[in-house]
């Protein structure tokens, strides 16, 4: 196809940077993108059923590929129904180009019907937004658009008036890619010798992971050998360093389990590795070094003693040659036995009369999951209790992926999630954990599913109740209040949009029902009916200790089971090399 028009010239602009999809909701402006689209080999466009869930898909695959994902949306409400993706794309940091049309050039600034003004409305959610308002722009700004998206790591917007994608181009196409290949940030010398001196110096050192040690985990892994260091880790960095890792003393935060808070807190020396984790209360909020080849991020949650600007892998590459061995393990073999004794303590928490207990129990049926999922899965997690689910549960292994509104924190994203990933990964087994809350947001995504015959496994805790604030409530000592539902047969309106569909109430059948699921070739959904009275709250939780789940203070834990975690606390406790040590 030539580039004769402005959306043909754009559209090859995305072909150029890789791009093979766009999701979206067809629409008056962004009709003459549509029909380049349609007009062009090698890209696709993917009719969602709301744009919001468009948005999310593209952040999923933009999150798992690491490569610029798109999607699109028509004038006005078209543009507004994007936000919510957009907005967990930006915070995930990923790359997402979102194509939103506009009213005509000569009507803008008239309170034309469906007029909004996307430069202020995508402000927050990107890091680009720019209007095309003639033709000449083109394609000079969707390059740039593009190499924002990727360069910056996050949202960038394209506003683009129905009468200018209509256009002739005036410039030619061009050839030239997108640039892809990040650089990383080189440590500076000095800071990488201050950095051995006070790892050399320490007593004890934990280390505490966030995403930033992703593609770093043999690094980690060598560095807390020399320094006989715990491992702890956020959700976000569960994925990259909890597999193999002898030294692993779980995880941090609310969600969090095991030995991570006090390793933390009693080591002499706590190095974080690529994280902003921002529960600052959870940090000791002293004796702390941080490594972040984002320079914005040092000293963010905590005071430091050090700051070392750069990639961690680089970095852990730069500083291993200069760091000593240490010869005392003492403190490390203490945080590993803790540990496994922490996760022995909750390890009650779903296996009494399980079998029989009904509504059936979601830790039980988390853990089922678990064992029936596939090596490589790609696990979609929905905001809510799902997120307790996942990181207490899920195994990784450094094959599974699982992501989940993280950061933004937003409802319904693991269907629309599921999208992307199925899309990106056609022969990947994608999972999506859903709550019911999370399904009823965005329901008409199953039919997304159904019409582009997306094998997602669709996994529905349906405890007929916004669980994660009946939670709330709870520890907030206000009675709970709109949180449940009328119950709903997600079965029934999945076999409808035409799923396949495995309703299980009794906790016999959930092996079986996830395994039906699973191995059913097309999409399918388990509807899982939930207790939503399931995790039980420590005593000293208060309103003042939390409020709410995302202004998580103080040391408080959610208490739960633990699923593999056990085994793995067990077999690194069995691993200490002092026979007299051993359990
Ligand atoms: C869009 C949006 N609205 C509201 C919230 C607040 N919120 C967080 S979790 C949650 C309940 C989720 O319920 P459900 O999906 O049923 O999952 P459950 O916690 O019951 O497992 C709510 C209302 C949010 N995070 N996002």
């Amino acid at each position: 196809m030539s580039d004769r028009t402005v959306s043909e010239q754009l559209i090859q602009i995305l072909r150029q940077a890789g791009v093979t999809r766009v999701y979206g909701v067809v629409g008056d402006s962004l009709n003459p993108v549509v029909d380049a689209i349609r007009r062009t080999d090698g890209i696709d466009w993917v009719h969602v059923r709301n744009e919001e869930a468009g948005a999310f898909a593209a952040a999923a695959e933009a999150q798992l590929t690491g490569q610029v994902a798109v999607c699109a949306g028509s004038c006005g409400p078209g543009n507004t129904h994007l936000i919510q993706g957009l907005y967990d794309a930006q915070r995930s940091g990923v790359p997402v180009l979102a194509l939103a049309s506009h009213i005509p050039t000569a009507q803008i600034g008239t309170g034309f019907f469906q007029e909004t003004h996307p430069e202020r409305l995508f402000l927050e959610c990107s890091h680009y937004c720019e209007l095309v308002s003639q033709a000449s722009q083109m394609p000079r700004l969707a390059r740039i658009a593009l190499q924002h998206a990727v360069g910056k790591g996050g949202v960038a917007v394209l506003i683009l008036p129905g009468d200018v994608l209509h256009r002739a181009a005036i410039h030619p196409t061009g050839e030239n890619g997108l640039v892809t290949e990040q650089g990383t940030v080189a440590p500076d010398p000095t800071q990488v010798q201050a950095l051995a001196e006070r790892l050399n110096a320490a007593r004890t050192v934990t280390l505490f992971c966030r995403a930033g040690v992703r593609g770093a985990h043999d690094l980690v892994m060598a560095l807390a050998g020399k320094l006989h260091s715990p491992v702890g880790h956020s959700l976000r960095g569960k994925e990259w360093i909890q597999y193999n890792n002898p030294y692993d003393v779980g995880m941090s935060g609310l969600l969090g389990y095991g030995a991570c808070y006090d390793a933390t807190h009693q080591a002499d020396l706590l190095l974080l590795l690529g994280t902003d984790f921002p529960y600052d209360t959870f940090l000791p909020q002293r004796h702390t070094v941080q490594i972040d080849h984002d320079l914005s991020r040092l000293r963010r949650r905590t005071p430091l003693d050090l700051a070392v600007h750069g990639d961690v892998a680089a970095t852990l590459r730069a500083v291993l040659p200069l760091v000593e061995q240490k010869p005392d393990r003492a403190f490390l073999d203490q945080m590993l036995r803790e540990h496994a004794r922490a996760l022995e303590q909750v390890v009650d928490a779903y296996t009494r009369n399980i079998e029989a207990h009904l509504p059936i129990h979601p830790e039980y049926a988390a853990r089922l999951l678990d064992e029936a999922a596939a090596e490589d899965a790609i696990f979609t997690v929905d905001t809510g209790m799902c997120n307790v689910w996942a990181a207490r549960y899920l195994t990784p292994n450094g094959q599974r992926r699982v992501i989940g509104s993280f950061l933004h924190g937003t409802m319904a994203n693991a269907l629309p999630h599921a999208i992307g990933a199925q899309c990106a990964y056609p022969g990947r087994q994608v999972i999506s954990l859903s709550g019911d809350g999370g399904l009823g947001m965005l329901l008409g995504e199953l039919l997304t599913v159904a019409l582009h015959r997306l094998p997602v496994k669709i996994i529905t805790f349906n405890n007929s109740s916004l669980g994660m604030v009946k939670l709330e409530m709870l520890v907030d000592g206000i009675p709970d209040f709109a949180t449940d539902h009328t119950p709903v047969n997600y079965a029934t309106i999945a076999q409808a949009a035409g799923l396949h569909a495995v309703r299980i109430e009794h906790p016999k059948d959930v092996l079986a029902g996830f395994t039906e699921a699973l191995q059913h070739p097309g999409p399918a959904l388990v509807d899982l009916v939930t207790d939503s009275n399931a995790l039980s709250i420590p005593p000293h939780i208060t309103a003042a200790g939390v409020k709410g789940f995302a202004l998580a203070a103080g040391k408080v834990v959610l208490n739960g089971g633990v699923g593999r975690m056990l085994e793995m606390a067990r077999a690194n406790v069995r691993n200490i090399p002092h026979p007299a040590l051993v359990p």
